[in-house]
């Protein structure tokens, strides 16, 4: 009975956490994915403090810094393709035309069940006068959470995110389990590293194909793999950056990828690796639990882990 009262609480508390995050981003600058600075107390004196960590993640929001995502519709026949266009509406209230690229391309775009439970990565074309066009199947009834990760030129990379419909019964699926290997079109692909709260955390993920293993990964959008992590519960969108490129004379063409991931909190995150091979781009999907560190061993700049109840039971 007092689930609503519960949702009720929590809606307030985001709206809290989201006007306190604006602040911190008024006072130092930049609201994104790295830590901020701390002082931020000071211009919320009335909040608890709070781990600078914490300012709002990446996808949370269709408007940002004065950017928004603005589909032209948002309602899709399941299994049906058709078109998706949209712009980025600017602070001037323009579609914005000018963008940097980043990873090979000016605007990212991500598809995702909101229940985790399918991806797409895509990118599409600039139909003129700030409008983006992609071809886009959602492939079966429910809600979906669509992204668009791009740096705006001469400002602050964004990923805006919203939601995208497909109207026809359907049955939301659990988070799939946390397992360390994941099939993707008869490759193998293993997981090798801990998710850490509010540190950055190394990530290895070693291709492989009938047991033996893949070193001859080919470059896609300028590295061996790409890395997204979607927190389960909201969608937030963390940016996982590899390590090493293509042709800088140390990274290796697999079997191994490497990544940088920092996560904001502790949680489930699905994180879905692309990488390509045999001229084609296959993905992966992972479910990996952050956890903070043992007591005693909390790194230096986070904050120290509440009360461990879980400690050892993942
Ligand atoms: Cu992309």
């Amino acid at each position: 009975m007092n689930a609503p009262a519960k949702l009720g609480a929590y809606g307030l508390g985001l709206v809290v956490i989201f006007s306190a995050a604006l602040g911190v981003g008024g006072a130092v600058g930049a609201v994104g994915p790295s830590p901020a600075g701390d002082g931020h107390a000071a211009h919320a004196p009335s909040l608890p403090a709070r781990p600078a960590a914490q300012v709002v993640p990446a996808g949370l929001q269709v408007s940002q810094d004065g950017y928004t995502f603005t589909p032209e519709t948002t309602t899709f026949t399941p299994g049906e393709p058709a078109t998706f266009r949209f712009t980025v509406t600017g602070p001037d209230g323009r579609p914005v035309t000018r963008y940097q690229v980043a990873h090979e391309k000016k605007l990212h775009f991500i598809v995702v069940n909101r229940d985790l439970g399918g991806f797409q990565h895509l990118h599409p074309t600039e139909a003129g006068g700030g409008v983006w066009s992609v071809p886009l199947t959602l492939p079966r009834a429910g809600t979906y959470r669509a992204f668009a990760d791009f740096v705006p030129e001469g400002g602050q990379g964004l990923t805006l995110g919203t939601d995208l419909f497909a109207p026809g019964d359907h049955t939301p699926q659990p988070l799939p389990p946390a397992v360390r290997t994941a099939e993707a079109d008869g490759y193998t692909v293993k997981l090798d590293g801990e998710l850490t709260p509010g540190t950055s955390s190394r990530l290895t993920l070693t291709v492989s194909r009938d047991g033996a293993p893949v070193t001859d990964l080919e470059p896609y959008l300028g590295a061996y793999g790409h890395l997204v992590a979607l927190r389960a519960g909201d969608l937030a969108y963390l940016h996982v950056h590899p390590n090493g490129a293509p042709g800088d004379g140390t990274t290796r063409p697999g079997p191994a990828i490497v990544f940088e991931a920092e996560v904001p909190s502790r949680g489930d995150y699905r994180l879905f690796l692309d990488f390509q091979h045999g001229g084609t781009v296959h993905t992966a999907a992972f479910t990996l639990r952050a956890v903070p560190p043992p007591a005693g061993t909390t790194p230096a700049g986070t904050t120290p882990a509440e009360p461990d109840h879980e400690h050892g039971g993942h």
